[in-house]
């Protein structure tokens, strides 16, 4: 076995570099093996929404920088990792009208990777639909847009000529397709790992990003990897032949897109997928922090600098482990030493009951905004930077047990109706729809539908929380002590 040979062999495959012979990995670099990267919902150009952020050049220059280093660390991983090829399902861009700017970036990004031998396979979305659209600067070989009057198949070789898969797709031709395009896609040859890319919300009936249904995709024996995009959280639907997943957005704009974001990297030897890994490539990660201020470092707190100190601590300890990118990661199976997270953008959620109640309650949002000055100009500098971006409190007076336990009547009769709102779809639209049109985002989000309050999760839980808790109080009026 020449050295040379070996070396390649290492190179291309680290994975399989323990309990394997030398002898079995070239064997995998010469069998038909290969891998490659399936992203989608890159929105290039698009801005992260951070509060706080307009006075402050540099987290200004992050926010819009974002996109454009999410898809930069995820292509120096294919670089790395010597994917055979890219998927990008949908959305490229975040709008109609490329950005100059935009199209440039791509067109760079894409000469890098075909200099590494590496093709790109992109199909348009809602988001940056085919139109009368042209691309404005000439994108190199290696990169095929998909026509959208027709599914196209492409096919990829080894270096031998030999085909390894086929990647059949096609793009969006306006910012709605209620058309079932994956119905018409060809059957590629048998033989080679056959993927197809499908930008959908994965409904079926009326829905205007292409109805399908995931049985649809199941039953549809021509296929193997269905490269899905449009939601924008990463998921496997379907683990078994064809493999169905969602790619997620790999960098998050808002506290909708919490978490770390990237890609899929899937390794196939033949026809059949061997491995997935999620692999993170987000400079930037939203994440929700949730203070009980009943917890046992705080419950005997009653000044507003002893949360200060717990915050600011708490802070740290997560930054030093690194905490919640890793974390959150390891959850999605990452190798996750590619790269470094820049920073945590951070939404604090302060609730509980505890003595410190009375403190923030008296001026609660005096107290945000004091906390969130504090926060911010304390841990702006460390790294990975964290940014405070609001603080919600949410606080209720510390009824105790006791108290409650002398009305058990009341206090079952609350909780039976918070697990009926939370639990009875019927309820839960007649309490949403009480609330009024309070609550709006400001961002397109994918599918937004006008005719749904678009109230968050998160947000109604808490609204749900607060009333529970200003409902409790009132009952227990006089049995404090
Ligand atoms: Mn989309």
């Amino acid at each position: 076995m020449p050295d040379w040979a070996a070396d390649a062999a290492i190179k291309l495959f680290p994975a399989l570099m323990s309990g394997s012979t030398l002898q079995d990995k070239v064997r995998y670099a010469i069998m038909g093996r290969f891998r490659f990267i399936h992203a989608a919902d890159i929105h290039l150009g698009s801005i992260l929404h951070i509060d706080g952020s307009e006075d402050r050049q540099e987290l200004r220059n992050i926010c819009r920088e974002a996109t454009y280093q999410a898809f930069k660390n995820l292509s120096r991983m294919a670089i790395e990792l010597q994917v055979r090829f890219i998927l990008i399902s949908g959305d490229l861009y975040d709008s109609e009208a490329r950005s100059i700017r935009a199209n440039r970036f791509f067109a760079d990004e894409c000469r890098r990777l075909d200099e590494a031998g590496i093709e790109v396979f992109v199909t348009a979305g809602n988001h940056d639909p085919a139109g009368e659209h042209r691309e404005i600067f000439s994108l190199p070989d290696n990169v095929h847009i998909f026509k959208a009057d027709r599914p196209e198949v492409y096919c990829v070789r080894d270096e031998g000529g030999k085909p390894l898969a086929a990647v059949v797709g096609q793009s969006y031709q306006t910012r709605q397709v209620k058309v079932p395009l994956h119905l018409d896609y060809p059957s590629p040859d048998r033989g080679m790992f056959r993927i197809a890319m499908l930008h959908t919300q994965l409904e079926a009936g009326k829905s205007i990003y292409i109805p399908a249904s995931i049985s649809e995709l199941i039953n549809n024996a021509s296929f193997d990897y269905w490269a899905l995009g449009h939601i924008h959280k990463p998921q496997i639907l379907h683990r078994e032949k064809p493999v169905i997943a969602y790619a997620g957005i790999p960098q998050g704009r808002d506290f909708g897109e919490q978490s770390p974001g990237g890609c899929w990297l899937a390794e196939v030897d033949g026809t059949e997928l061997k491995d997935m890994k999620y692999m993170v490539a987000s400079p930037v990660v939203y994440k929700s922090i949730n203070i009980d201020i009943g917890c046992p470092e705080l419950s005997q707190a009653a000044s507003l600098d002893q949360l200060e100190d717990y915050l600011y601590t708490y802070a740290k300890s997560m930054l030093d482990k690194d905490v919640s990118g890793r974390e959150d990661a390891a959850l999605l199976n990452n190798s996750a030493d590619l790269f470094n997270i820049e920073g945590f953008v951070v939404r604090w959620q302060i609730g509980g009951r505890g003595k410190l109640h009375h403190t923030l309650a008296n001026d609660r949002q005096g107290s945000e905004q004091e906390l969130c000055r504090y926060l911010r100009e304390m841990l702006w500098n460390s790294e990975p930077f964290l940014w405070t971006d609001s603080i919600e409190i949410h606080t209720a007076s510390p009824v105790t047990d006791e108290v409650l336990s002398r009305h058990p009547m009341l206090k079952e009769l609350i909780d039976q109706a918070v697990r009926s709102i939370k639990e009875d779809g019927k309820k839960r639209n007649r309490f949403i729809s009480l609330l009024g049109k309070a609550w709006t985002t400001n961002t397109d989000h994918e599918g937004q539908d006008n005719e749904k309050l678009p109230l968050d999760d998160e947000t109604l839980e808490n609204i749900i929380k607060d009333a529970s808790q200003l409902l409790l109080e009132g009952l227990a009026e006089g049995g404090e002590d």
